[in-house]
């Protein structure tokens, strides 16, 4: 089997104690970490997402599936980023209010860091208000970054983009949005200023919106 191939199963399988160490194999047997991530972690959450769709696994699977990847990613961590932290500014990110999905969230965190910004990351269930305070407190943050997992949290971004702009911070703050409902149909009914449908094209998007 095929490192890539045995990481996708493990963590579909919630094998957290097994993870480290296979990551750490497939990285030093060379294999491409975009690849490992990519084609062993994510396509492996997308399995445990329609699994649960067809009622074959519950809450508890998916919550080892999740908490095995963020093991595997911590490894994988310093072969995905850079060491040009924060020369391109400031960039502040959460899920938004009632979503607590964050693997997702992490990965844009993670690839928006390596293209050279600062992340400040509000965590999870991150109410409108918690944004708009983190731009107050960081008044040369030019970019926030705001994810939502379910259909019934895509409101909440709303919420985000209309508090931050009722802030006074329209045309000031850049607003990009993201997650597996999201579309750019929607970012722009909403007034965000950009929607990326992954993390690598999120980081070259947050570069964009910076210049
Ligand atoms: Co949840 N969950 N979950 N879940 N969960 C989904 C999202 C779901 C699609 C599963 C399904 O039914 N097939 C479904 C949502 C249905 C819907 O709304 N249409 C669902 C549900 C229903 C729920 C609960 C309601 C279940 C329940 O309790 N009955 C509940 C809600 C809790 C809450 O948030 N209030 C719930 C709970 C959970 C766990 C806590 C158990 C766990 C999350 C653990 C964690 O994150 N720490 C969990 C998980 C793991 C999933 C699935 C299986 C995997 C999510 C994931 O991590 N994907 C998910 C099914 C799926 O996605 N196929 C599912 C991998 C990740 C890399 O992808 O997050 O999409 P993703 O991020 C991508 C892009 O979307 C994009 O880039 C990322 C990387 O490429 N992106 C951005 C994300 N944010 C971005 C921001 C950007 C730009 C791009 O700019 C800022």
């Amino acid at each position: 089997m095929s490192k890539i191939i045995e990481i996708a199963a493990t963590v579909e399988n919630g094998k957290v104690k097994l993870i480290e160490a296979l990551v750490q194999e497939a990285l030093d047997a060379g294999e491409d970490p975009n690849l490992i991530l990519e084609e062993g972690m994510i396509a492996a959450m997308s399995v445990i997402g329609a699994k649960f769709q067809r009622n074959e696994v519950f809450v508890p699977e998916m919550l080892v599936a999740a908490k095995t990847m963020k093991k595997g990613v911590e490894v994988l961590r310093p072969h995905l980023t850079n060491d040009s932290l924060g020369k391109m500014g400031k960039f502040i990110i959460g899920t938004v209010a009632g979503d607590l999905h964050d693997i997702g969230k992490n990965l844009v965190a993670l690839m928006i860091e390596s293209a050279g910004f600062e992340v400040i990351d509000l965590g999870v269930d991150v109410p409108p208000s918690k944004f708009v305070d983190a731009l107050a407190e960081n008044p040369d943050c030019k970019l926030v970054g705001a994810s939502s997992l379910l259909t019934t949290t895509m409101a909440a971004l709303k919420d985000t983009v209309d508090a931050i702009h009722a802030a006074g911070y329209k045309g000031k703050v850049k607003i990009l949005i993201g997650g597996a409902p999201v579309t750019q149909e929607f970012a722009d009914e909403i007034g965000a200023d950009g929607y990326t449908p992954d993390a690598g094209s999120a980081a070259t998007k947050a570069v964009e919106l910076a210049s």
